[in-house]
């Protein structure tokens, strides 16, 4: 027998890394995976024939990765990052895997050899879109820099069969479509069968005396699932590291349950096994309220327990001793999705290993910790009691004993104070009875992060400030980041040369370190001209995709205004509409003004069920329809909605962004990453002093960023007055000309019903406070104009936007999280 590294050496044809080899693998997986030829081969077979090149030529690294988890239960104090989200957004896989193994240039080869495009397979890739939006693009973000960084990581989640619809316009409404993205095969992922778990649901408890005299408890569950791990290498950048992402499918245990088949119940026993295969069918848009929804609870146990049990596997592999765990396993749980984690970590310990209770708890709160992602209340996750006890009977009881415990230290540090005791309690009892999922998280874990300073202030002094007062110690933050090889080198090409040509290729690994090099070439007139190159072919391709999906005809001379994220009012997309009628009406007025033409473009997706969301959607394209049809603005306005904006599209978009909107509400956007990725391919930002924005503007300089707008004390003193939106509406003369523009169906024709809820909303409630921030955004805004028209100006300042991007890698994110919560040696 050969042994693993001669079988490597030797089979060149799986390995070799030049232009020949990769083209004579290629072929070889087209015949014998695809079943065909260069010459009846689709465009899809040869993209699998492709992407299986690049998966053979990562296996190596991707073996040793898990056994590099493995080896160091060994070592003592060497951790293993468990990275729990029930979200992941990682992209189309191909172009990034052949930036990291360093292989892009001899596959261009190997397939301009074949008379092959690589650029139209890259586009063939149908990307995983199991994720709503930051918080997933944040976890597969980490999986960059984990790998980068060589730190042993799995990222555990759900394989959902159908992720994030995909949506269209049509009359300038959203429409949802189902994501089918794994019709035409996944070549990235392998299934790990032998590895599979099996999850309890429902049923009873039972108490019984073990031979010890113990008392324990038994669960007697009324429905078994299986969880079959689908396993995607995740490589670092130039490192040969390689790491995991581990996503669970749900099966049924058995296919057919044999005893309904036996008896004769056919349909019965197909039908166990299709209710088993739905809780990984689809995932959830963040729409409906958190309490009703059974199957998402589900699916949240369902993927926290078969990756609880495998790490536990792991564990084992090397190390007999379950009291150890935590020193081998750090788990991070991204939001509270995952936070169920704490009882049944608890359940595992204490009814499988028969640990103590206390012992159980040192090992829990040992190895986990909690992100929180959002400042909303009522985008708090809890579940109504009764449903949760009727799934997870066990872990209520759980639950009960550790919030028993919980309080009755609260009681001791704080006594009497019984207001403080119903506040912390993990029971809500205010109107009927819930779980307070954040509650569990917070008690469960040794460290509880926020994801931006201002944001971890608030959690602090606002949303966890009775948690905050009892554990100051448990609080970081931890301000998000994004991978520099995805989002500049990967999508951003150009760039990317240009400048490895000037500061040498360092930065790319370590971009903490060394982008700041460009700031020398902030004045350099040759390098301007470069930079201004690069931002114009890079519009140039965002302007072929806009013609070629909607039709539309855009400018490159004009400035590229871009705000792409979810759809939410607090993000205030409709804000940016007051300013786009704002300009429009002033160019009527004017048509001589000093405006330099913009295009607006929009992207992003609303929650299936968020009315006014939707209805923001369409008010853009219903003002799109109005500016871009006006021959009289002579085509100095443009608005654009950029469809179905999801990682793919991001690679177009943020490249060619000049003017980057960030114009959340001051104390409502936990972070923003959409921000970073922006400022980091070189646009300036107009933004409110929200989220990361506030740290974004300290790194850039105030001259080099666009603020506007009330700062967060500013929001709550003004709330606390009782806050009258009429008074700006009655007080602002432009204002009230663009509100009544919309209420009157100036942008529906002449249907003064469908912009009414929106118009209701701004005028009586404003609970975004849109109407206290116009004037200072209109005041701002116009600043962007002055000083794009002098191109040196706004040249200097996007150099100086990306010198001064460092912290904002997720690399340093990391680095943070390494040192200061899981405590990984050498960090
Ligand atoms: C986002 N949250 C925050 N949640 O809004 C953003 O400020 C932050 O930068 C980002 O997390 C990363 O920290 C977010 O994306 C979701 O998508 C939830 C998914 C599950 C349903 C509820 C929304």
């Amino acid at each position: 027998m050969e042994k693993t590294s001669e079988i490597n050496e030797n089979n060149q044809i799986r390995i070799g890394r030049n232009a020949d080899a990769i083209a004579k693998a290629f072929l070889d997986n087209l015949y014998y995976l695809q079943g065909c030829t260069l010459m009846n081969a689709s465009l899809n077979d040869l993209y699998m024939a492709l992407s299986y090149t690049v998966r053979d030529r990562m296996l190596a690294s991707w073996i040793q990765g898990i056994q590099d988890i493995v080896d160091s239960n060994m070592l003592e104090y060497n951790k293993t990052v468990a990275y729990l989200s029930a979200e992941f957004l990682p992209g189309p896989h191909l172009a990034n895997n052949l930036v990291c193994l360093g292989i892009l240039e001899e596959t261009r080869k190997a397939m301009k050899h074949l008379a092959v495009d690589l650029e139209e397979l890259m586009n063939q890739e149908e990307e995983p879109g199991l994720g709503n939006g930051g918080l997933g693009r944040l976890a597969s973000c980490f999986m960059d820099s984990l790998a980068t960084l060589s730190i042993n990581a799995i990222g555990y989640g759900i394989r959902y069969e159908f992720g994030i619809f995909d949506q269209e316009i049509s009359n300038g409404w959203q429409v949802e479509i189902t994501d089918k993205w794994l019709r035409y095969g996944n070549p990235w992922e392998i299934a790990k069968t032998e590895l599979s778990q099996e999850v309890y649901l429902g049923g009873y408890t039972e108490p019984y005396t073990d031979n010890n005299g113990r008392y324990c408890v038994k669960w007697n569950p009324s429905r078994i699932i299986k969880g079959v791990p689908y396993d995607t290498p995740i490589i670092g950048y130039g490192n040969g590291k390689c790491n995991t992402m581990r996503l669970w499918k749900s099966e049924a245990v058995v296919s057919f349950n044999l005893q309904d088949f036996n008896i004769g119940d056919y349909y019965a026993a197909v039908e166990e096994k299709i209710s088993s295969e739905t809780i990984t069918k689809v995932l959830y848009p963040n729409d409906e309220k958190e309490s009703g929804k059974q199957l998402r609870l589900i699916q949240q146990y369902f993927f926290v327990c078969c990756s609880l049990k495998d790490m536990i596997r792991l564990h084992f592999s090397q190390n007999e001793e379950i009291e150890s765990f935590h020193k081998h396993f750090a788990i991070q749980m991204n939001d509270t999705h995952p936070s169920i984690a704490v009882a049944e970590l608890m359940r595992l310990l204490v009814d499988e290993y028969h640990l103590a209770w206390e012992k159980a708890w040192q090992i829990t709160t040992g190895a986990l910790s909690y992100t929180n992602h959002t400042l909303l209340p009522e985008a708090l996750e809890k579940w109504q009691l009764d449903m949760f006890k009727s799934l997870l009977p066990r872990h209520l009881e759980i639950i009960y004993e550790i919030n028993f415990r919980f309080l009755k230290d609260v009681e001791k540090r704080f006594p009497g104070q019984t207001e403080l005791l119903t506040r912390m309690s993990i029971v809500d009892e205010s109107s009927g009875k819930y779980i307070r999922m954040a509650h569990l998280a917070c008690i469960g874990s040794h460290s509880i992060n926020g994801v931006a300073a201002l944001h971890t202030d608030l959690l602090k002094n606002h949303l966890l400030h009775d948690f905050y007062q009892l554990w100051p110690d448990k609080f970081h933050n931890v301000t998000n980041g994004i991978t520099p090889r995805r989002w500049v080198n990967v999508s951003n090409q150009e760039l990317s040369s240009l400048i490895t040509e000037n500061i040498g290729p360092r930065w790319l690994k370590e971009f903490h370190l060394h982008i700041s090099d460009l700031e020398r070439y902030q004045h350099d007139p040759v390098f301007h001209e470069k930079w201004r190159k690069v931002k114009q072919q890079n519009k140039a391709l965002l302007a072929a995709w806009i013609q070629n999906k909607t039709g539309i005809t855009v400018s490159t001379a004009s400035m590229f205004d871009i705000q792409v994220k979810r759809f939410h009012e607090y993000k205030r997309q409709h804000l940016n509409v007051l300013h786009i009628i704002s300009l429009y009406n002033q160019l009527k007025d004017n048509p001589d003004a000093a405006i330099p033409p913009r295009t607006f473009m929009f992207g992003g997706k609303a929650a299936p069920g968020y009315f006014m969301a939707k209805l923001i959607i369409k008010l853009i394209n219903a003002v799109g329809d109005v500016v871009n049809n006006d021959r009289s603005i002579n085509d100095r306005l443009k608005v654009v909605f950029l469809p179905n904006f999801n990682v793919q599209t991001g690679h177009i978009v943020y490249p060619a962004a000049d003017l980057s909107e960030q114009i959340s509400l001051a104390g409502k956007e936990a972070s923003g990453t959409g921000n970073m990725k922006f400022s980091m391919n070189g646009a300036l930002t107009i933004g409110t002093a929200d989220g990361a924005n506030v740290e974004i503007r300290e790194q850039v300089g105030a001259d080099n960023f666009f603020l506007f707008g009330l700062t967060t004390p500013e929001v709550f003193n003004l709330k606390s007055q009782g806050y009258n939106p009429r008074y700006y509406y009655e007080t602002n003369p432009n204002l009230k000309r663009i509100i009544d523009q919309i209420a009157s169906g100036w942008f529906s024709g002449g249907d003064t019903g469908l912009f009414r809820p929106l118009v209701d909303s701004m005028l009586n409630q404003d609970e975004y406070l849109l109407l206290a921030d116009f004037q200072s955004y209109i005041d701002r805004q116009h600043e962007v104009n002055k000083t794009f028209l002098d191109p040196d100006l706004w040249t200097t300042k996007s150099i100086v936007n990306v010198a001064r991007m460092g912290t904002f890698s997720s690399d340093c994110s990391i680095m943070e999280y390494a040192k200061n919560i899981w405590k990984i040696r050498g960090f």
